[in-house]
């Protein structure tokens, strides 16, 4: 706690005191506050089964029935994520396709169409600009908006976006507000789906007591476990534990917990830095001596990455794609071209090219994009 006379005195002279809030300061009996960070206003904004919904839209005799997006049954592919509807059946995010339909045999399930995911998080990323540029995306569909300097209230705020968004693109969202981003996005989940939650300055600590603790960002199932056996469950039971305690228990993650569990996360919302290349790859622990292996593994990999594409980077345009082989005494060859939309047949031609060079047992093989160079504020300016 700093005394109140630090605008006086200067910094040095400063007395700082133990003295609870509003009792008198025993050196120059002035009642000293604590010095507070400026209260944040903070919206988290997250889209409605994305995926899903996109595609109901696009579909409208699918509305009102179980949907999901992903791969095939028989391919052994995984959901993306589905719609409410699919939801009461016990279908997730993630799910083997196969499981999904023993839980909700009637399920529909559509094939992922990434370039309009994409189109559609760039048009509602263009719409979040319009209030303010401080946003931080977090995946295609969610992302933090500080809106402190905003005129207007947070909570009617958030209900004018989504508006917005709604009337511009008939997807509907969900959001949380909050005086920082722990609470905003815990908060977003609260009426989901088409709802939003505010959560007050001075509501934090009570809606912080009954949470429960796998709610605070950072902790896993493991963390869980291990609160659970010290017979904690929600953060008002967290509370409890001294700092020193959580850092036994935590290491410095246990500071962290310390305030998490009480609503304090001092994160600022940090726009985006845009990166210059997106790339996956595998190394295989057997290495590949065929060209055909390798084509196989492509195809993979370039699943992976134009989910990643979809899901970290879907506003920016695409200046080159590149394939990178390591080969089994670990020297490495790139093969890149400009101009090349990232298609499969695109990439299997880079594959084919790399390969060619040596036909060296390949140990590794990378597959990525490369993006235009942009300012954070031309991007703006492209997506209004
Ligand atoms: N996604 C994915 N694989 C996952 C989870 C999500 O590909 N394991 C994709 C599909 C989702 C999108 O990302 O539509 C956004 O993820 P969310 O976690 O926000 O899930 P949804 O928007 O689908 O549902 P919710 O209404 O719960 O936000
Ligand atoms: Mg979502």
């Amino acid at each position: 706690m700093e005394c109140r006379s630090v605008g006086v005195l200067g910094k040095e002279q400063a007395h700082y005191s133990n003295t609870p809030l509003l009792q008198l300061c025993l050196l120059c009996q002035i009642s000293p506050v604590k010095v507070e960070k400026q209260p944040r206003s903070i919206i988290h904004l997250d889209m409605d089964c994305f995926y899903a919904a996109v595609e109901i839209r696009d579909r409208p005799s699918l509305r009102g029935k179980p949907v999901a997006v992903g791969g095939a049954r028989d391919r052994r592919g995984v959901l993306t994520t589905c719609n409410y509807e699919a939801r009461k059946f016990g279908v997730r995010s993630a799910m083997p396709t196969f499981m999904a339909l023993q839980r909700c045999p009637n399920l529909i399930v559509l094939p992922t169409r990434f370039d309009v995911y994409r189109r559609e998080a760039a048009a509602i990323r263009g719409i979040l600009y319009r209030f303010t540029s401080l946003i931080e995306p977090l995946s295609l569909d969610e992302a933090y908006l500080d809106v402190t300097a905003h005129a207007g209230a947070p909570g009617p705020l958030a209900q004018v976006i989504r508006g917005t968004i709604f009337r511009e693109t008939k997807l509907t969202s969900s959001a949380g507000i909050g005086p920082n981003k722990l609470i905003a996005k815990i908060a977003s989940e609260m009426n989901k789906p088409n709802g939003q939650f505010e959560v007050k300055a001075e509501e934090v600590l009570g809606f912080m007591k009954d949470l429960p603790v796998r709610q605070i960002w950072g902790i896993g199932e493991k963390s869980e476990r291990k609160l659970e056996e010290l017979g904690v469950k929600t953060c008002g039971d967290l509370q409890r534990f001294s700092r020193p305690e959580l850092v036994d228990l935590f290491g410095k993650f246990g500071l962290d917990l310390y305030d998490l569990c009480r609503g304090i996360d001092d994160r600022p919302v940090e726009p985006d830095r845009p990166r210059k290349s997106l790339s996956t790859e595998e190394t295989f622990a057997v290495d590949l001596t065929t060209l055909e292996q390798c084509e196989e593994k492509l195809e993979e990999l370039f699943q992976d990455l134009m989910a990643d594409l979809a899901q970290k980077e879907s506003t920016r345009d695409i200046t080159k794609i590149f394939v990178k082989l390591k080969f089994n005494d670990f020297t490495r060859t790139t093969a890149e071209r400009a101009g090349l939309a990232p298609t499969l047949p695109d990439f299997r031609a880079l594959l084919d090219e790399a390969f060619r060079r040596t036909g060296k047992p390949v140990r590794l093989i990378g597959a990525g994009v490369r993006f235009a160079e942009t300012t954070q504020e031309s991007t703006q300016m492209d997506l209004w």
